[in-house]
C-alpha cells in the first residue's frame, strides 16, 4: 500500500504514538492523532512533542463519520487489535498497521528482530553492543524502550536495526521482515490479549512470516515448540541454541562453557565465569546473541570482547544497595510469573519478596513453587494481590502480607528483615495501573530503597 498518498489515524499518544505522528508529518504524510483517553493531558503532550500541535487531535469515542476520514490505523502496542472500534475500522476497510510496520516501511538497512517471553530484553542489549563493535550505524529499538518509528528517518542502507519485538507488535504487521530473527522462548504471558496460548504461540512464531530461506531465525531447541517449529514449518534457515544438550549445529551450553558447532567442527566461545551475567536463563540469552551476530556474518572476536564487558540491563534483576546488611534487588521487569522465576531463582539468601500488580490472567502455581524455601515473606500489592495469596495458601505458603501502597511494601520488608536477608522486587505482574510502566516501578523502588536509613 501507498501509505504516503493516504490519511492516517495514529491510535495512541504514549511513546510509539508519538514518534509514529511525527515520522508521519516528516514524511509530509497527512496524519490525525488519537487516543482514547478523552481527559488526556495534552498540554503535557505538546511540552514532549512541539511539532505535533500542527496535526489534529481527536480524543475519546470516534464517529462512523468521522471514522470514514481515514484510509490507514497506525496503531500503538498497547492497543488491542480486537477492541471493537478497530473491528469497525476493519470493517470499513481501514488498512491496520502498527506502529513496526510504518517504521519498517519507512526505515533502510538490515533488522535484526528478537522475540520471546523472557530475555528479550537482554539479548537485545546485548546483540545492539555486539553490533556496535562491528557496524559503524547501529540502531536498538523496539519494546525495549526506543520506538522504531523515532529512528526510521535517519536511516541509511547502511543501517543496522536490532528491535526488540514484542508479541502485541506482531500482531499489526504485514511485510515486516528481518534478515535474522530470534525467538527464545515461549511461556504463558499475556492471555488477557492473546486470549489462548495457541494464539500467542502463533503471534511470536509470525515474527519469521515474511522471512525466507535467505534470512535466518534462531530458536531455543529446550523450548519443544520452538523446536517443533524450528525442525517443520519456520520459513527462514533456523539455527538452534541449548543449555542442555550438545548439538551437532548451533550454540550450546556444556558445563561451564559455551560451544559453537558447525560445519563439522566445535569451538569454545567462551567460558561463563568470563561473563558478567548470571544464570542459566542469561546463559541461553547470550547464545542466541552470539547466533544472531554470526549468522549476520559478525567475526567471533567481535562478538567475545563485547561478551566480556558486557553487564546487565536496568530492572532485571539488578542489585540496588546494601542497608543494615539487607540487600537489595530490583527485577521489575519479571512482569510474569516465568520472568519472576529467574528472579527468585537468582537469589542466594532469605529474601523478602514484593510481587503483585495488574492482572494479565496469569498462573501462580509455578512461581510460588520455585519459592524452594526461600522465601521469609510474601509481601502483595495491587490487583493481583488476593488472586496470588490464595494461589500461596493453596500450595501451602502462609506467610504473605498485603499492602496498599508500594511504599508500605518496601517499608514492611526493611522493618522485618534481617542482616543476611535480600529484599527483591520480582512481581510476576504488570506494572500497569499503578504505574506508568515497569521502569517507572523499578526507579521508584531504587530511589526509596537508596533513602531508607542505614
Ligand atoms: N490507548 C488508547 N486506547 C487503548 C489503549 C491505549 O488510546 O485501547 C492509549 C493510551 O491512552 C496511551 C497510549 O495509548 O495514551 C499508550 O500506548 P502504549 O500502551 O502502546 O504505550 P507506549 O508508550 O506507546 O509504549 C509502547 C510499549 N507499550 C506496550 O506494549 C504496552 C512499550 O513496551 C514500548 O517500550 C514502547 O511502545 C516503545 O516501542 C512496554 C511494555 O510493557 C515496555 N511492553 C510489554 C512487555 O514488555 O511485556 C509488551
Amino acid at each position: 500500500m501507498n501509505i504516503e498518498e493516504n490519511h492516517v489515524i495514529v491510535i495512541g499518544t504514549g511513546k510509539s504514538g508519538v514518534a509514529a505522528a511525527e515520522l508521519l508529518l516528516q514524511k509530509q504524510v497527512a496524519v490525525t492523532l488519537y487516543d482514547g483517553n478523552d481527559k488526556l493531558d495534552t498540554d503535557k503532550l505538546y511540552r514532549q512533542a512541539p511539532a505535533l500541535r500542527e496535526i489534529p487531535l481527536l480524543l475519546g469515542d470516534l464517529s462512523e463519520e468521522q471514522m470514514e476520514e481515514f484510509q490507514v490505523a497506525v496503531l500503538s502496542p498497547g492497543v488491542p487489535t480486537d477492541l471493537p472500534m478497530i473491528n469497525r475500522m476493519r470493517d470499513k476497510g481501514i488498512a491496520i498497521w502498527g506502529e513496526i510496520e510504518l517504521a519498517y516501511h519507512f526505515g533502510r538497512g538490515d533488522v535484526l528482530a528478537i522475540t520471546g517471553t523472557n530475555g528479550k530484553t537482554t539479548t537485545t542489549a546485548l546483540t545492539g553492543e555486539i553490533m556496535k563493535n562491528y557496524f559503524a550505524d547501529v540502531r536498538v529499538v523496539g519494546n525495549i524502550g526506543i520506538p522504531y518509528t523515532s529512528q526510521a528517518a535517519q536511516m541509511t542502507e547502511q543501517t543496522v536495526t536490532v528491535a526488540e519485538i514484542s508479541s502485541f507488535q506482531l500482531e499489526t504487521i504485514h511485510t515486516f521482515a528481518p534478515k535474522v530473527s530470534a525467538i527464545l522462548n515461549i511461556t504463558p504471558d499475556h492471555l488477557n490479549r492473546h486470549h489462548t496460548m495457541e494464539c500467542y504461540i502463533r503471534t511470536k512464531e509470525d515474527i519469521t512470516k515474511y522471512q525466507t530461506k535467505e534470512d535466518t531465525c534462531v530458536l531455543n531447541y529446550e523450548d519443544e515448540v520452538l523446536r517443533a517449529f524450528g525442525e517443520k514449518e519456520c520459513p527462514a534457515s533456523v539455527v538452534f541454541f541449548s543449555s542442555k544438550r550438545r548439538l551437532d549445529s548451533g550454540f550450546y551450553l556444556d558445563g561451564e562453557e559455551i560451544h559453537y558447532a558447525h560445519d563439522g567442527q566445535d569451538e569454545v566461545v567462551i567460558n561463563v565465569n568470563d561473563l558478567n551475567l548470571l544464570g542459566r536463563h542469561n546463559y541461553e540469552n547470550v547464545m542466541a546473541a552470539c547466533a544472531i551476530a554470526i549468522s549476520y556474518h559478525v567475526p567471533m572476536d567481535k562478538i567475545i570482547e563485547v561478551l566480556k564487558r558486557f553487564k546487565a540491563v536496568e530492572h532485571r534483576i539488578e542489585y540496588v544497595t546494601e542497608k543494615r546488611g539487607v540487600r537489595y534487588y530490583n527485577d521489575s521487569k519479571g512482569t510474569n510469573p516465568d520472568a519472576a522465576i529467574q528472579g527468585i531463582r537468582a537469589m542466594n539468601r532469605p529474601t523478602y519478596l514484593i510481587g503483585g500488580g495488574y492482572d494479565k490472567q496469569s498462573e501462580y502455581d509455578e512461581w510460588i513453587e520455585a519459592f524452594d524455601g526461600k522465601v521469609k515473606a510474601l509481601v502483595l500489592i495491587g490487583q493481583t494481590a488476593d488472586k496470588i495469596e490464595a494461589c500461596a495458601h493453596a500450595h501451602g505458603f502462609e506467610n504473605t502480607v498485603k499492602c496498599e501502597t508500594f511504599e508500605e511494601a518496601i517499608t514492611y520488608c526493611y522493618d522485618h528483615a534481617v542482616s543476611g536477608d535480600a529484599v527483591l522486587l520480582s512481581p510476576a505482574c504488570a506494572s500497569w495501573g499503578m504505574f506508568a510502566n515497569y521502569e517507572e516501578r523499578g526507579r521508584i523502588f531504587k530511589e526509596f530503597v537508596c533513602n531508607l536509613e542505614e
